[in-house]
């Protein structure tokens, strides 16, 4: 069935730099903002906009974002034509296809994006948090005649090196770009978001397969190819929040961004929600003489000791004396009692025993892995004196 255009999701990176919190995981399914998972964002941006066939690229433990994403009817995407896939690697008769970059992941999926005959294909990153509407970027595309558009934003400089960062015209027109440079010359930074006619990047695989090339990865093979081609390229500006929360620092960041600055991120628009698959959990419980200020706290969670400024995901248990502050508590992980949490992150599953004390002095994050178990100080220390 014919589509004008059609979403893929980068969704299959290690995330290596998340470490700790992707043994288990793929980084988009990372717990996000109390309720969510990372992923949410584009999939609700995607459904928002009105597109309705996206496919997920996943390679690296995708289970838990499988069953996540489901059908995908919390997105509105559970569609007779059209709908979300989640698309893995697979082996044909001569090799094995696990995607060796973004580009090449896109390539694998020739079959899939054809089925659909679509004009456009809009590809993004799963691991962004921010709300989009993808129709006023094709809009922009359509209107500049273009064959490839990036969506950018200007980012703080000393960041700069961490993105693909371009020059433009005046019109817009990208004249030079350079992937992650170690010495950047603008600060007007890819989001990984792009829309390309789809015959074009087509026809840059087929020729990467007669001709041997490598075209894996669009930030540092196929965008520098289409520039030299002059295939007509142009920039996005992008206005409001936007985060790449690939490492511990910006998910910290971006989680402590839902209580600082409201409003910057509001999740409370009825007019762009945000939605999850949301599981049937007990309302939370916030027992007696327990204390939650400025916080985030999903369902589920049973509340015993004091909350100030962090955002708890569902299932959290924290026992009586207990205080956590300034820290992200991702879903189901058990506190005991007495223990004191300062500017921490705690991953998925894990469990903090009574009398544990997780702080320093450093400013810096605390960080607790998926599952980990953190001992009490008082146990390690042999015992209450
Ligand atoms: P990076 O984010 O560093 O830069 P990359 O690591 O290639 O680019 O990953 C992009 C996204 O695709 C990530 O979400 C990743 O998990 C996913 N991904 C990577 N390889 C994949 C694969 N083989 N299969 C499926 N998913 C895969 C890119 C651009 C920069 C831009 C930043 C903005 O290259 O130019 O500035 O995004 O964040
Ligand atoms: P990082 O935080 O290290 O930048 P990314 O999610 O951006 O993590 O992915 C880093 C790279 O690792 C990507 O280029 C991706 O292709 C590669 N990668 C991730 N998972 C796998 C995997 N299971 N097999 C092969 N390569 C992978």
């Amino acid at each position: 069935m014919k589509k004008e255009m059609l979403a893929m999701i980068l969704a299959g990176g290690q995330g290596s730099r998340l470490g700790v919190f992707t043994k288990r995981i793929a980084k988009p399914a990372v717990s996000f903002g109390g309720k969510y998972r990372i992923i949410d964002f584009v999939l609700s941006n995607c459904s928002n906009s009105g597109i309705d066939t996206v496919g997920v690229l996943t390679q690296y433990r995708p289970l838990i974002l499988n069953s996540h994403i489901g059908m995908g009817s919390h997105w509105d995407l559970d569609r007779i034509n059209g709908g979300v896939y989640v698309l893995q690697p697979y082996m044909n008769e001569k090799e094995g296809n696990w995607y060796e970059g973004t580009a090449h992941a896109i390539h694998q999926n020739m079959n899939f994006i054809d089925s659909y005959d679509p004009e456009y294909v809009l590809i993004l990153s799963g691991d962004h948090i921010y709300k989009m509407d993808y129709s006023k970027m094709l809009d922009y595309h359509k209107e500049k005649n273009a064959k490839a558009t990036i969506a950018v934003i200007e980012v703080p400089w000393d960041e700069a090196s961490r993105f693909g960062i371009m020059n433009t015209n005046k019109d817009g027109s990208i004249y030079e770009f350079e992937e992650k440079p170690s010495n950047p010359k603008s600060n007007l930074a890819s989001m990984g978001v792009y829309i390309f006619e789809w015959k074009m990047i087509r026809d840059y695989f087929i020729k990467s397969e007669k001709e041997n090339l490598n075209y894996d990865d669009f930030g540092k093979d196929l965008i520098p190819t289409m520039l030299q081609d002059d295939v007509g390229m142009y920039a996005y500006p992008y206005k409001g929040y936007w985060r790449d929360v690939g490492t511990i620092q910006s998910l910290w960041d971006a989680n402590m961004d839902l209580i600082k600055y409201r409003e910057t991120l509001d999740l409370q628009d009825p007019k762009w929600k945000i939605y999850t698959n949301t599981m049937a959990m007990p309302p939370q419980y916030v027992g007696k003489g327990a204390v939650v200020n400025n916080s985030l706290v999903a369902d589920g969670c049973m509340l015993l000791g004091k909350i100030e400024s962090s955002v708890l995901s569902h299932g959290v248990f924290v026992g009586e004396n207990s205080e956590i502050k300034d820290s992200v508590i991702m879903p189901n992980v058990k506190i005991g009692k007495n223990v004191v949490i300062e500017k921490a992150m705690i991953g998925e599953g894990a469990t903090i025993e009574d009398y544990a004390i997780i702080k320093n002095n450093n400013n810096e994050i605390n960080v607790v892995s998926e599952y980990e178990v953190v001992k009490s100080q008082v146990a390690l220390e042999g015992g209450l004196k």
